[in-house]
């Protein structure tokens, strides 16, 4: 995959050069390019800004240079990528959409700043290439480049060969089918005593199955204590009578077969 970032902070990606994406990058699993946006700003001060038409407060980001940028990084008759634009207005940015980013080709990511982009640009763009408006949260950044840092790690880390065999992207949170979404559960490590607190007894006992029922239980309990909305994604018929079990005593019953109707 080929990833292309715009942005008047390139520097921002310097995360990217480190650990996991840093080594996929570095054995061509990944192949990042960042450019600065000013490289398309021609004035004597490179300018990428102005003040809003309407007023308002702050200053927009000029179409010219951001137009120029997609003209040489997506040049008619080239690959076209999917160009990602992270604002607070867009759709969430979710597990399942990283999954479907890991699949492209070609990824552009447009950061924006200040106000945000002149809105021609995307509007223009969706002319020649798809176009996504991506929102992390109801939480507002400054810019976008934090927000593209968190998309490029979510999308890198599935891209085949990138992730050790140790690692699965199977069983993260979210993973579609991976524990129907539930959150992750409690994770130990050594020493067994750590400040007078032991860990759970279970996980000393090599019994492999019943390791695998307390996980689960935890993560069901904790799925139900910190995003209780995620149960309604539960499929009922993926739940076994112990798994109700947990959950009506987290307080969210679910009907089964074996609770009266
Ligand atoms: C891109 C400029 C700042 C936003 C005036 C604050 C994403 N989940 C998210 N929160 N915030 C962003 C985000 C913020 C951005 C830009 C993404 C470009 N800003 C602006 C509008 C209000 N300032 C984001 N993804």
């Amino acid at each position: 995959m080929r990833i292309d970032i715009v942005s008047i902070f390139p520097e921002y990606f310097a995360p990217l050069e480190v650990s996991l994406l840093g080594k996929a990058r570095r054995n061509g699993l990944l192949d990042v390019h960042l450019h600065d946006l000013r490289e398309w700003a021609h004035d004597r001060h490179r300018t990428v800004d102005d003040t809003p038409y309407g007023g308002g407060p702050g200053m927009v980001m000029k179409p010219e240079p951001w137009g120029e940028a997609l003209d040489t990084l997506a040049p008619a008759g080239g690959e076209v990528p999917r160009l990602v634009v992270p604002t607070p207005s867009g759709r969430p940015f979710t597990q399942a959409l990283a999954t479907r980013y890991a699949a492209e080709p070609r990824l552009l990511f447009a950061c924006g700043r200040y106000e945000g982009i002149d809105s021609r640009v995307v509007e223009e763009a969706r002319t020649r290439m798809p176009v996504d408006e991506v929102s992390l949260g109801d939480f507002v950044l400054a810019g976008g480049e934090v927000a593209v840092l968190v998309m490029v790690e979510a999308v890198g880390r599935l891209l085949p060969g990138v992730l050790g065999n140790a690692d699965s992207v199977a069983d993260d949170s979210f993973a579609p089918g991976a524990m129907e979404s539930l959150l992750e559960g409690p994770v130990y490590t050594k020493p067994p005593v750590w400040r007078e607190r032991p860990i759970p007894d279970i996980l000393l006992s090599g019994h492999h199955g019943a390791i695998a029922r307390w996980r689960r239980d935890e993560a069901l309990r904790r799925t139900a204590r910190n995003r209780p909305e995620l149960l309604a994604r539960l499929d009922p018929d993926a739940l076994d009578a112990h798994d109700r079990k947990v959950l009506a005593e987290a307080g969210f019953p679910v009907r089964g077969e074996d609770m009266a109707h």
